[in-house]
C-alpha cells in the first residue's frame, strides 16, 4: 500500500473507520488470510469528480473458504466519504454474501447497509445461518431507507438505514460486527459442497448483476473516470465473477 493508506481513514468519517478498523479485527481473527493481488493499476486510484479529487483505497485478502475479501475506502475531495466490503465465497461453498456500504456526505452518514445476502435460487439463507440471525434482537432505527430496485438481493435481516444519532452509528456498528463473526464462524466450520458449484454462481451471479446496477455509486465513479473506466472497475473490482463462472460463459 502507499505511504498515504493511513492517512485516507483517519481523515474519514469517524463510524466508517471503525466499521473499516472492526472489519480488519474480525478478519484477521478468524480467518487465514493470504494476499489477493488486483489488477496493478486498480489497487490505489486517484481521479477527479467535478474538480474535487477521488482517492480509492483497496485492501484485499483470499482464504480458504472466500476467493475475495474485499474493503475499499473512497473519498472525494473533503465532502464525501464511502467504505464498500464484499466478501466473495468460493464457489463451492454454500455461504452467503457478506456485504457492507457506508456513504458519508458533508459530515453526515447519508446511508449504511449491511446484509448476509442468500445465493441459492429460493432467495432462503442456510438453516444455521437462519435460525442464529433470527435469535438477534431487533435493530431499531428512526430512519430505515427504502429498498432500490435491484435490491432484492438483500436477506430479510438487511439492515439499510441512515443512522439518526451517535447511539444508532453504534447500533449500526455493532450490527456489521454481529453479521461478520457469525459469518466468519460458521464459514471456518463449513465444509465444501462441490455439488452445489452451479448454483452456487448463478446466485453469486445474480449479486453482481444486480449490484452492478446500482447507479449511485456508477455515477460517482463515471464522474471521476469516464464512462468506460467505470464499467471495468463495477465488473472486475467491485462486482466480478470466479473464475470457474467467466470461464464457463
Ligand atoms: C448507495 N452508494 C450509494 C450512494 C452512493 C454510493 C453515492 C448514495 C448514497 C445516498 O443515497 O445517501 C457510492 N458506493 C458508492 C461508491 C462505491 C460504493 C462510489 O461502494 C465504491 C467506489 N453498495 C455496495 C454494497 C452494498 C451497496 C456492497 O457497494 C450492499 C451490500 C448498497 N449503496 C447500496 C445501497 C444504496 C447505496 C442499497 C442505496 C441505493 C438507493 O437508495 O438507490
Amino acid at each position: 500500500m502507499p505511504s498515504s493508506s493511513a492517512s485516507i481513514r483517519q481523515q474519514q468519517h469517524p463510524l466508517i473507520q471503525q466499521v473499516a478498523n472492526s472489519i480488519e479485527s474480525i478478519w484477521q481473527q478468524y480467518l487465514e488470510l493470504t494476499p489477493y493481488d488486483l489488477p496493478e493499476d486498480l489497487g490505489y486510484v486517484e481521479g477527479r469528480l467535478e474538480g474535487e479529487k477521488l482517492i480509492i483505497e483497496n485492501r484485499c485478502y483470499q482464504t480458504p473458504q472466500f476467493r475475495k475479501l474485499h474493503l475499499e475506502l473512497a473519498r472525494v475531495g473533503s465532502s464525501l466519504d464511502i467504505l464498500h466490503c464484499v466478501m466473495f465465497p468460493r464457489p463451492d461453498y454454500a455461504l452467503p454474501m457478506f456485504g457492507t456500504d457506508l456513504v458519508s456526505g458533508r459530515g453526515q452518514i447519508s446511508m449504511a447497509v449491511t446484509d448476509l445476502s442468500p445465493v441459492r435460487s429460493d432467495r432462503s439463507l442456510p438453516d444455521d445461518y437462519e435460525s442464529q440471525l433470527s435469535a438477534l434482537p431487533d435493530a431499531a432505527f428512526q430512519d430505515a431507507r427504502s429498498r432500490p430496485a435491484w435490491g432484492d438481493i438483500f436477506s430479510d435481516f438487511c439492515v439499510l438505514v441512515r443512522p439518526a444519532n451517535p447511539r444508532e452509528e453504534s447500533q449500526f456498528l455493532a450490527q456489521v460486527e454481529t453479521f461478520l463473526t457469525i459469518h466468519c464462524q460458521r464459514a471456518v466450520a463449513a465444509t465444501p459442497t462441490p455439488d452445489q458449484q452451479a448454483e452456487i454462481l448463478a446466485g453469486q451471479r445474480h449479486y453482481c448483476n444486480q449490484q452492478q446496477q446500482n447507479d449511485k455509486t456508477r455515477r460517482v465513479l463515471e464522474k471521476a473516470f469516464g464512462t468506460e473506466w467505470a464499467d471495468r472497475y463495477m465488473t472486475t473490482v467491485l462486482f466480478d465473477l470466479a473464475e470457474a463462472d467467466r470461464a464457463a460463459s
